[in-house]
């Protein structure tokens, strides 16, 4: 029985045999984590940033059974076409499933198609031989606020604490879930949790959340001596950069912290829960933002990813140095 492969696409090959760092993308927030066609439009700029600050995107999915590293545009433009409406009955894409580090072996086997969350993202990062290396997303999943009861937790948690040497930059955790709850998990498992240059844990679409953090960094090669003095120092686990949502996108926190209450309620009234759960938080959040969340996640998820490459790079050069 020999390993199964994760394929590499022609453009991630030829960055890395250029020594240009690659910056590892997640495809849930595209098929089921914004709507169409903002994801197309999204994951293209996202893929742009990363390019523009000197190193290459790698966005991860699991194509007819294939695990991919590196997406060809049309193939982008396939996975973000799930969450278009469909026109004609029995047309439209073939099924995308949103993956979790637990579904990938279950997705191979049936040769089936998925979009990978942050866990399945990691996992497979590592596994093709990203770390020491930098990944971006928008929000973490997390402790879900009546966790108590329905135990969802997400598994994104525990693949943080596995991800060595990988660094996730985003925007906090979804604002949806229990965020205080979500950062003693994220102590209790050993994983940093470093603001960009800010002392605040960042509250998703909005700027803050009102609970502070420890630790703080202002500069891309601060992040790198970090990220390389986890490693050097033999600790496990990822660390988790956390950038506020740029001013000009953000969102006021008491509109967000309404609009999620009434998200919750309907949540409950209609029985959502499981992996449907965060979708759906998102999208009747958007709703009731009149769109407002909407272009905050948008603006974060190109931040995260600029802001991804110039680590990446940052990393390259500060290894050089030791
Ligand atoms: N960031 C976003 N939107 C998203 C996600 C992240 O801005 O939809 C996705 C990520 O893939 C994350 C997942 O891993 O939501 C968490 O889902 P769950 O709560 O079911 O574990
Ligand atoms: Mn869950």
């Amino acid at each position: 029985m020999h390993a199964r492969s994760i394929v590499r696409s022609l453009q991630v090959d030829e960055a890395t045999a250029r020594g240009t760092p690659l910056v590892a993308l997640e495809s849930t927030v595209i098929a089921q984590g914004l709507p169409w066609p903002e994801n197309l439009e999204t994951a293209r700029a996202m893929e742009a940033v990363v390019r523009e600050a000197g190193a290459e995107p790698s966005t991860i999915a699991v194509l007819d059974g294939e695990i991919r590293l590196g997406l060809a545009p049309d193939e982008i433009l396939e996975i973000a076409a799930v969450a278009a409406p469909r026109t004609a009955p029995g047309a439209g894409p073939r099924p995308w499933v949103k993956a979790n580090r637990r579904d990938l072996s279950a997705i191979v086997a049936a040769g089936g198609c998925a979009a990978t969350t942050v866990s399945a993202t990691l996992w497979i990062a590592r596994r093709a031989g990203l770390a020491p290396g930098v990944m971006a997303t928008g929000g973490l999943g997390g402790v879900h606020r009546d966790a108590g009861t329905t135990f969802d937790v997400s598994t994104d948690l525990d693949e943080l604490a596995r991800a060595d040497g990988m660094l996730v930059v985003c925007s906090g955790m979804k604002s949806i879930l229990d965020l205080p709850a979500t950062l003693e998990s994220l102590e209790t498992r050993g994983v940093p949790v470093v603001g960009y240059r800010t002392g605040e844990l960042p509250g998703f679409v909005a700027r803050t959340s009102g609970l502070a953090l420890e630790h703080r960094v202002d500069s891309p090669e601060e992040v790198a001596r970090l990220v390389l003095a986890h490693r050097s120092l033999g600790l496990p686990g990822a660390v988790v950069l956390v950038q506020p949502v740029p001013e000009a996108d953000a969102i006021d926190p008491g509109l967000l912290a309404r609009a999620i209450d009434g998200a919750l309620a309907e949540a409950r009234r209609r029985g959502i829960s499981g992996k449907p759960l965060t979708p759906f938080l998102l999208g009747a959040v958007r709703d009731a933002t009149g769109g407002q969340s909407l272009r905050a996640n948008r603006s974060l998820l190109v931040a995260n990813a600029r802001l991804a490459g110039e680590v990446a790079l940052a990393m390259v050069g500060v290894r050089a140095d030791c």
